[in-house]
């Protein structure tokens, strides 16, 4: 890839309802992202290989765990500390921000939400640490937006539980330590639990030949008569609320991150089009190419704005799930149209990977899927407007 010059747009100044810490926490990722990430990450993903030399870094931004307490080794930010880190980190790939969303809203979360006091200890601080890496398995082959439906389950055999079943299109699941699994009791209520790599019958093949999210690793877990201990069960919530409840905290954070892939695609696209000179001129002063980047200022600064405003509300306890929705919504199809638009600034060259736009456009085709598909926050919202649920 060619060198990272990039330079974040602010175009509301909007830096200035960012408080010292906000800002010094942002420029850290910034900059661990800029020296860390982007000489790397073409490669990685043209080899589909996660880049697991990053995981020390990504510890060392706080990006496992921002808002964890730091009695458990989290960094104890608040929630717009959160979304800036996830927004730098998915600049440079939507991949190795699944990573740090995954182990941060998707183990963490509910380990510290949900789990008693020996679970959080034993696990937190090296989740924290990125000595162990978490996956979380809700969806199955036959349930993805109806995780309710979920067949995985476990039976009480008195000192401990069988667990059996399957999950599928799990990031990090090929090399996770801890695996915070959904599954149905005899009483079909679903629990959360904690699998440890290791246990006898419990794998996690590796799903090959994506042409998206090539830098981070997927897989599945499959659970064959796995015996799990009573300890390991997260007792303080069960039902599908729990599960989703992990969701709000990851999708918030995707929200942020969509911003950050689509201020890298429109920052590249301008640079590129002062550039390039066609017909004597640089493109950058045709009228064709200034309402593409016009228009793409105009959305990510809508964005910014929307997403500021549910992170304070997160902050005073208020978002609700719907509005979590509406943003994660917005700002994915938001960040797919810059990244299709700003491809096509770059002409040929905007295929190629000298340039990380192609890169962050097939990304997100799994970003627009994963966390609940576009329709299915569509149909939230839609639901939240008029009290009636369209999923059935
Ligand atoms: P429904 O009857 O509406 O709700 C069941 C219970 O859950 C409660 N609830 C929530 N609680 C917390 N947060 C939310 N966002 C919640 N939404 C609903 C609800 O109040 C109810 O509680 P209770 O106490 O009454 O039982 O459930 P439903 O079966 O009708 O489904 C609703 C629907 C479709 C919105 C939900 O199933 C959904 O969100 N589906 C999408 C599935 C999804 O997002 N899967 C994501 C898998 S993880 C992933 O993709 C990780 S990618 C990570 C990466 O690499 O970055
Ligand atoms: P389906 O649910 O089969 O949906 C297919 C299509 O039908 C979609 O367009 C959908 O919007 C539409 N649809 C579904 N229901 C309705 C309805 N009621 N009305 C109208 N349209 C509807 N899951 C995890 O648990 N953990 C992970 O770590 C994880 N990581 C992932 C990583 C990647 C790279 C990908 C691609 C997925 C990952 N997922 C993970 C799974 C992801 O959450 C699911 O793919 C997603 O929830 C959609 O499920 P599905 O693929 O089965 O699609």
């Amino acid at each position: 890839m060619s060198q990272d010059l990039f330079q974040a747009p602010d175009y509301y100044q909007l830096d200035e309802l960012l408080s010292e810490e906000h800002i010094l926490v942002r420029d850290a990722a910034r900059e661990w992202v800029k020296r860390e990430v982007s000489p790397i990450i073409e490669d990685a993903a043209q080899q589909a290989k996660f880049p697991i030399s990053i995981i020390s870094g990504l510890a060392e931004i706080g990006a496992f765990g921002p808002y964890i307490p730091e009695e458990y080794g989290g960094a104890g930010l608040d929630q717009i500390s959160y979304g800036l880190i996830m927004q730098e980190i998915e600049r440079g790939d939507s991949g190795v921000r699944s990573t740090a969303s995954v182990q941060s809203s998707l183990v963490m979360y509910p380990i510290w939400k949900y789990g008693n006091e020996e679970q959080k200890q034993k696990y937190l601080p090296k989740l924290a640490s990125g000595e162990y890496l978490g996956c979380f398995g809700l969806t199955e082959p036959d349930h993805g937006s109806n995780p309710g439906g979920m067949v995985t389950n476990i039976k009480d055999m008195g000192d401990h539980y069988l667990l059996n079943g399957a999950k599928m299109w799990i990031s990090n699941a090929p090399f996770a330590d801890i695996a915070v699994v959904w599954a149905k009791n005899e009483e079909g209520r679903i629990k959360g639990l904690i699998v440890e790599r290791g246990m006898e019958g419990f794998t996690t093949p590796e799903t090959h030949n994506k042409w998206s999210l090539r830098a981070s690793a997927t897989g599945e877990l499959i659970f064959d008569n796995v015996k799990i201990p009573k300890e390991n069960i997260l007792p303080n919530k069960d039902g599908l609320g729990a599960p989703l409840g992990c969701l709000d905290s990851a999708r918030y954070g995707i929200a942020w991150g969509a911003i950050g892939a689509a201020m890298d695609c429109y920052d590249t696209a301008l640079r590129y089009a002062k550039e390039r000179i066609q017909f004597d001129k640089p493109i950058a002063a045709t009228q064709l190419q200034q309402k593409k980047l016009a228009e793409m200022i105009t959305e990510i600064t809508k964005a910014q704005l929307l997403t500021w405003r549910l992170g304070t509300l997160r902050n005073d306890g208020k978002a609700t799930s719907a509005q979590i929705s509406m943003a994660k919504r917005n700002n994915v199809e938001m960040a797919l149209t810059i990244a299709r638009e700003a491809r096509q600034v770059l002409g040929a060259m905007g295929i190629t990977g000298e340039y990380s736009i192609m890169r962050h456009m097939m990304n997100l085709e799994s970003v627009i899927t994963y966390e609940g598909t576009h329709d299915i926050h569509l149909l939230i919202t839609g639901l939240d407007i008029t009290g009636l649920p369209a999923f059935k």
